[in-house]
């Protein structure tokens, strides 16, 4: 009992400096908890570049996939939910949906908010070719992601890797080949 008396004793202060320092924060900025408001930064062929926010990913057709992957935490499985990648794409005006074979040379690099990033193959996705159910998705097990938190789901990956978290930019180009 005693213990658990000290250690209160420690707690207690530590909390309400935690909670008075919040108070006095909220009250000189009163909008300072609120999300900030974000975007998909889409970034095409010679450096077209366009911002796809939380009001224009609402207007997509959604897609739902179930996924499972190995994670170094053990087994996932979930459903999400978002629009494909490849409408997202053509959406953003970056690619051109009725050009298909301009696709299969070009590569797609989704960058994460912590700099982490994976690649895909545009013909992964192009519905001519794999039409893989690639998707940025809003929405995990019935419930929303939080605001601005977007998800890069790859159905068929069998580890998490490309199950990429907070999604901040796409770029799609022609990939770099080296020279001989
Ligand atoms: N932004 C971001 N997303 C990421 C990673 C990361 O380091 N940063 N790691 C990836 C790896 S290697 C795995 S296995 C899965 C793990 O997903 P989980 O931790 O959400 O289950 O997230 C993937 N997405
Ligand atoms: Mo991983």
């Amino acid at each position: 009992m005693r213990r658990v008396t000290r250690r209160l004793g420690g707690v207690v202060p530590v909390l309400a400096f935690f909670l008075l320092g919040f108070a006095a924060r909220a009250d000189m900025a009163p909008h300072a908890a609120a999300a900030p408001p974000s975007a998909i930064i889409i970034i095409g062929d010679g450096g077209k570049t366009v911002s796809l926010g939380a009001e224009d990913f609402a207007k997509l057709t959604r897609v739902r996939v179930e996924v499972s992957f190995a994670t170094e935490h053990g087994p996932r499985h979930a459903v999400f939910e978002g629009p494909l990648l490849w409408t997202v794409l053509g959406e953003s005006g970056v690619i051109d949906l009725a050009k298909p074979r301009g696709t299969v040379g070009r590569v797609v690099i989704v960058t994460a908010r912590d700099g982490y990033r994976v690649a895909l193959a545009l013909g992964e996705i192009a519905p001519q070719f794999e039409g893989k159910q690639v998707i940025v998705a809003e929405r995990k097990d019935g419930q929303a992601l939080e605001a601005g938190h977007f998800r890069l789901v790859v159905p068929g990956d069998k580890m998490g890797g490309r199950s990429l978290r907070d999604v901040a930019r796409i770029t799609v180009n022609e990939g770099q080949e080296s020279s001989p």
